[in-house]
């Protein structure tokens, strides 16, 4: 029985690591839509994935490391009290220096990734080191509500260049639902919000992942390397609806992005079809 309990423990770590190594060729990894190779379709995107392969790299030698310990443990104990020995159990009092190694280790680690992952975050997080582009201000505000993405551009001055966005709507105010557009191949900065309970702004493919809070207006920044169509969702589960949440983020070149503004305008504007001109309804 003491072999079957050996074999049961040394079993499962065996059985996730082959998963484990499985799982991108399930399709159980990164979004290949973008990038084929499952790679971030933005520059900081990429810096994240590098942070996330150093920990995972971390964590897999220490996971197979502890696993190879633990089943040597197994057996040698089990070895050394066999059925029918007269021998007593096997008894340790363990080890003051294996302890202190133990300790010292991990801590030094974790310590090393809290600080070598600082630049990154600083990054991502904090506005004033967020690149020098998103100065200019936010291109639109994305307020989450149960259950879609509202998004109010600030419209287009006479030259068409990008109005303020002022915190509250404004006549000039642009508006569009689950569909944001933002210029491709540079950094852009969107004020996230929500307009009840907490959802998730989350664009995959870029890496981004940023919770919307009641009361508070929290910036963005990203930048999608290629003008293409990415996903948008909500990653967090903010009630029955949560899954059509699911909406697209649209990179474009800014020519492209300015004619979108433009055609917002027009629709905004258009009040049916005037008299005499034919429309009976
Ligand atoms: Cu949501």
């Amino acid at each position: 029985m003491k072999r079957f309990w050996c074999v049961f423990f040394a079993f499962w770590p065996i059985v996730a690591t082959i998963f484990c190594l499985m799982a991108p060729s399930m399709g159980w990894w990164f979004p290949t839509t973008i990038n084929a190779d499952g790679s971030a379709a933005s520059p900081l995107g990429r810096k994240i994935d590098d942070l996330f392969y150093l920990i995972l790299i971390i964590t897999t030698i220490t996971f197979v490391g502890t696993q190879v310990a633990l089943a040597y443990v197994l057996f040698s104990g089990a070895r050394r009290t066999d059925p029918g020995s007269t021998e007593r159990a096997w008894f340790s009092h363990g080890s003051h220096n294996l302890e202190v190694i133990w300790s010292i280790v991990p801590a030094g680690i974790l310590l090393f990734i809290a600080l070598y992952q600082m630049d990154v975050w600083a990054e991502y997080r904090i506005k004033s080191q967020f690149p020098a582009e998103t100065r200019k201000g936010p291109i639109a505000e994305v307020m989450a509500r149960q259950f879609e993405w509202r998004i109010r551009y600030p419209g287009l001055d006479e030259n068409d260049k990008l109005l303020p966005l002022m915190p509250d709507p404004q006549p000039t105010d642009l508006y569009a639902v689950n569909d944001l557009h933002v210029p491709s191949a540079r950094p852009v900065m969107i004020n996230l919000r929500t307009q009840d309970v907490q959802h998730s702004f989350f664009l995959p493919e870029l890496r981004v992942k940023q919770d919307a809070v009641p009361g508070l207006v929290i910036p963005v920044w990203f930048e999608a390397d290629k003008s293409t169509n990415y996903v948008l969702l909500c990653a967090e589960l903010c009630g029955w609806g949560h899954y059509k949440m699911k909406a697209r983020m649209v990179a474009e070149n800014d020519d492209a992005f300015v004619k979108y503004l433009k055609k917002l305008k027009a629709d905004q504007e258009y009040h049916g079809p005037r008299e005499g001109s034919g429309g009976e309804n």
